[in-house]
């Protein structure tokens, strides 16, 4: 089959890490970006061993093999836009920054920490993405336990969210979207966005599942998959915000491993 040039998909990379369990990282964001009808590109950072019970292995991608994935693909297959997930290491945090100038719609998902709260980088990490990429950056979307890193303070609730996101927004000139699907209950679920100037709590619906395995890669792919066809980013945020919880309760009653279970990304159920 041959497509007019005309209605060629929109590119959108991905820069992150391998999920064998395919829940999370590049699998899942590989699985949003085919959801949403654009064309998907990788450039694989690490490769983790993984299940739905957790992380049995991990390994860094060198260095120079993640820049010349980057080249190749960005020269060849610009990305209208762009999604960040596990960098893992400060100098691959840098690295994308150098390339950012050619990265419309970059949407910096920065993981820092793991399913049960643990940071799993090093101390300079979120430093390195506090002062060149979310900069650069169009969105950044931590969850509240990396944005309590990034922003060298505790978070505990609505209030610390919205102190955090408006602090985190004005310093890097970048919007926020702190996600709170994990807050510990009774609180709700709760995303906070802020541009630094205006600051809004936006309420979620809370769904009883145990299959929630990559759902903050899912957020922050859809934001970027419909940024790449150009719209609004509050109206982008909300429609993607959507479409997560859609594939949460799609997955509610899924039974795929005997952990965290991934979410219904293509609506099947
Ligand atoms: O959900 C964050 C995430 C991103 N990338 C990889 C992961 C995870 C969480 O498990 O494994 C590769």
């Amino acid at each position: 089959m041959t497509y007019p040039e005309s209605s060629s998909p929109e590119v959108v990379m991905t820069v992150g890490g391998s999920d064998s369990g395919g829940g999370a990282g590049i699998q899942a964001d590989l699985k949003t970006f085919s959801a949403h009808g654009v064309y998907a590109t990788t450039v694989i950072t690490a490769v983790t061993a993984q299940n739905t019970l957790g992380v049995e292995q991990a390994e860094p991608i060198p260095l120079e093999l993640v820049s010349t994935q980057l080249k190749a693909v960005a020269t060849d297959l610009p990305p209208a836009a762009t999604k960040t997930g596990l960098l893992g290491r400060s100098e691959i945090v840098r690295l994308v920054a150098e390339h950012a100038f050619r990265l419309p719609n970059l949407v910096v998902d920065p993981v820092l920490v793991d399913r049960h709260g643990n940071t799993v980088v090093d101390d300079s990490v979120p430093d390195t993405y506090m002062q060149y990429l979310i900069p650069r950056a169009a969105l950044a979307t931590p969850n509240h336990r990396e944005a309590a890193l990034l922003a060298d303070r505790p978070i505990e609730d609505e209030a610390d969210m919205r102190a955090a996101a408006e602090y985190l927004a004005s310093t890097t000139r970048t919007p926020f979207l702190i996600t709170g699907g994990r807050l510990a209950p009774p609180h709700p679920p709760l995303d906070v966005f802020s541009d630094g100037i205006k600051t809004d709590s936006l309420p979620g619906r809370r769904v009883r599942s145990r299959n929630v395995h990559g759902t903050g890669d899912a957020l922050s792919a859809s934001i970027a998959a419909r940024l790449a066809t150009g719209s609004d980013l509050l109206l982008t945020i909300a429609a993607a915000r959507a479409w997560v919880s859609r594939a949460i309760t799609g997955a509610a009653g899924w039974k795929l491993g005997r952990g965290e279970g991934p979410i219904d990304h293509f609506g099947w159920a």
